[in-house]
């Protein structure tokens, strides 16, 4: 922030919410940019540094097809040998950003009312608070959102999404726990169309993708709301914890055949070392990341930007005059 610039509050709210999502990534970027700075530092930009290169990224837990791309990227940009670092370092951000831009889609609502957003991961990902974050940002974009409890199974479940609701202020619909969830589920639609919330969000117990019974429910809950409105749900949002890296590749493979994912949230970017999965993911997948998490609070959900991302992740500030 400079000297005695008065600046919108929208700005600032928008630089804190980057300086978390760069703190958080800052144990990748540790990682990523000091390696990068070291091959760019000591030496040319030769075939062997740009080999040692892709190995960083792959350690970054980009995952080897994801590296090989940006390293493709960036030979593109045919930086001289002698290319100043802070210029190769802003051409590594766009490689990588390269591979990203595709995926940066917020979530659109669909004119059909209600939207429905179905949330569904392995356990403790972040779906339960995703919902809580998600549900505030709904709100204040002028919509009227209601719950679904459909994690019938977790004890405490009902509970914890309940809490969400009255913090936000939004009615949860809710069965005992052990109820069946596609029946939670085919309530929230019939509460959502007789109160007119034009946003109705269901919540599912986490669940590994290896128990194929368990992810029959979810087959079980899909077709439920599409009987209660066709089309629906609009939205399969697969929540990914990034502090599990690889492994969140293996869960976008096992629920994008099975649970019929359409985007991705990917949580915990405030604590993790391993941001780097978040390319592995894009480019396998190349599924909408519709938002990220960088915190615990309500306000900690923000959309994905591309450019932005990259630039954190090779330890970049978001002006671009200096790096850690
Ligand atoms: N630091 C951080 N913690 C998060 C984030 N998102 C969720 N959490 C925490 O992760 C833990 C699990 O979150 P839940 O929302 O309960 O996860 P869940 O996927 O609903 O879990 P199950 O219902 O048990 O499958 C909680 O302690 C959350 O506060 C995030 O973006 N950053
Ligand atoms: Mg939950």
């Amino acid at each position: 922030m400079g000297g005695n610039d008065v600046e919108a509050p929208q700005e600032i709210e928008e630089k804190s919410l980057f300086g978390r999502l760069a703190s958080g990534l800052s144990r990748s970027s540790d990682r990523l940019g000091q390696g990068v700075l070291e091959i760019l530092t000591h030496r040319r930009l030769d075939d062997d540094a740009l080999e040692e290169l892709e190995e960083q990224l792959i350690m970054a837990d980009l995952g080897t097809a994801a590296s090989a791309q940006v390293v493709a990227n960036f030979r593109a940009k045919k930086f001289p040998p002698d290319a100043p670092k802070e210029l190769v370092l802003e051409g590594l951000a766009q490689s990588i950003a390269d591979i990203l831009t595709p995926c940066e889609q917020p979530l659109e609502l669909t004119k059909a009312s209600p939207t429905v957003i179905l949330m569904v991961g392995v356990n403790g990902t972040g779906k339960t608070t995703t919902i809580g974050k998600l549900c505030t940002r709904l709100l204040q974009a002028g919509h009227r959102p209601i719950l679904g409890a459909g994690d019938t199974f977790r004890a405490a479940a009902i509970e914890q999404l309940s809490v969400w609701g009255e913090r936000n202020n939004v009615p949860v619909v809710a069965r005992a726990q052990g109820a069946d969830a596609a029946a939670v589920a085919f309530d929230t639609m019939q509460m959502a169309v007789e109160h007119h919330h034009d946003v109705a969000i269901i919540d599912t117990a986490g669940r590994l993708q290896n128990r194929s019974e368990l992810m029959d429910e979810l087959a079980k809950i899909r077709r439920v709301i599409g009987r209660a409105r066709q089309g629906a749900p609009d939205h399969v949002l697969l929540v990914l914890d990034a502090t599990t890296g690889q492994n969140a590749l293996a869960q976008a493979e096992a629920f994008g055949n099975i649970a019929g994912v359409t985007g991705l949230v990917v949580t915990k970017l405030d604590g993790s070392a391993r941001g780097g999965v978040v390319v592995a993911l894009a480019q396998k997948f190349g599924l909408p990341i519709h938002a990220i998490g960088v915190g615990e609070a309500l306000e900690d959900l923000q959309n994905f930007s591309a450019l932005p991302f990259a630039r954190a992740l090779v330890g970049l500030h978001r002006h671009g005059e200096d790096h850690e």
